[in-house]
C-alpha cells in the first residue's frame, strides 16, 4: 500500500524559489526548466526580501550567496544565477562586475555603451569573448553549483532589441546575429544560462527527488 507522503511526493510538484530581480533571468530560466515537473517562485512572489551584496570575487561565490541568504528567508530550496561577460581583449573584463561596469545603478545602455568604447580600436579578430553563467541550488543539507560558458564576439554596434544586458552586442559561435536579433528559444537552446541549467536540471531531480 502506498503511504500518504510518498504518495504527495508523487503528484505534487516541488516548489523552488528562483533568488533573482532580473525578468530576463527569469523568463530564460523558467523556459529551460519548463519541462521539469517543479513550481517556480520568484521573488516578486515574497513581499519582502532582503537585497543580497553581491561581494564575491567569483560568479560562483556570489550565485551561492544570494540562494543561501534567500533560502534562509523562506526555507524553500533556491535557485541563483550569476553571470558575466568575459572579453579576452579586456583581461576578461567586465567579468563579475557585468552588470556595474558602467557604475553603480547603471543602465544596460551605459554598459553596452562603455564596453564599445573601450574596444574602439580593437580589430574584429581580437574581439573574442564569453558569456559564463554559474547557477546555485540551496536547500536543507546541501549547496549545489553548475555553470556554463557560451563564446562568441562583441559587435562594433549595438544589434536587435531581444534579450537583455549585452546580448546587442555578443554574437555567438557559429552564428551571424546577436543574441538580441536572435530568436529566445534559439539563445536558450546554447547559451552560458542554458548549459548551466541543463546542468542544474539533474542535480534538482536528484536533490529533490523530481520523477523523470
Ligand atoms: P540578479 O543578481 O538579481 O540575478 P542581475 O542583473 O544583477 O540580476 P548579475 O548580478 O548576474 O545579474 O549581473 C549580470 C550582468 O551580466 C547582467 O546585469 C547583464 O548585464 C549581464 N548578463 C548576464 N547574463 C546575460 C545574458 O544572458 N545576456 C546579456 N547580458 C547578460
Amino acid at each position: 500500500m502506498i503511504t500518504p507522503s510518498i504518495h504527495r511526493e508523487m503528484i505534487l510538484p516541488r516548489i523552488v524559489v528562483l533568488a533573482t530581480s532580473n525578468p530576463g533571468k527569469v523568463r530564460e530560466i523558467t523556459a529551460i526548466l519548463g519541462d521539469l515537473s517543479i513550481r517556480i517562485k520568484t521573488l516578486r512572489d515574497f513581499s519582502d526580501f532582503p537585497h543580497v551584496v553581491e561581494d564575491g570575487k567569483t560568479l560562483e561565490e556570489n550565485a551561492v550567496k544570494k540562494a543561501r541568504e534567500i533560502y534562509l528567508q523562506t526555507g524553500i530550496p533556491t535557485l541563483a544565477d550569476d553571470s558575466g561577460l568575459e572579453v579576452f581583449a579586456l583581461a576578461m573584463r567586465p567579468g563579475v562586475f557585468s552588470a556595474r561596469y558602467a557604475g553603480e545603478k547603471v543602465s544596460y545602455e551605459d554598459n553596452n555603451r562603455k564596453l564599445l568604447g573601450e574596444l574602439k580600436s580593437v580589430s574584429i579578430e581580437k574581439r573574442g569573448a564569453q558569456f559564463r553563467c554559474a547557477a546555485a541550488l540551496v536547500g536543507d543539507d546541501f549547496e549545489e553549483v553548475s555553470a556554463g560558458i557560451c563564446r562568441g564576439t562583441i559587435t562594433t554596434e549595438l544589434r536587435g532589441t531581444g534579450g537583455f544586458g549585452y546580448d546587442p552586442l555578443f554574437v555567438p559561435e557559429g552564428f551571424d546575429q546577436t543574441f538580441a536579433e536572435l530568436p529566445i528559444d534559439v539563445k536558450n537552446r546554447m547559451s552560458h544560462r542554458a548549459r548551466a541549467f541543463l546542468r542544474m536540471k539533474t542535480i534538482l531531480r536528484d536533490r529533490l527527488r523530481i520523477p523523470s
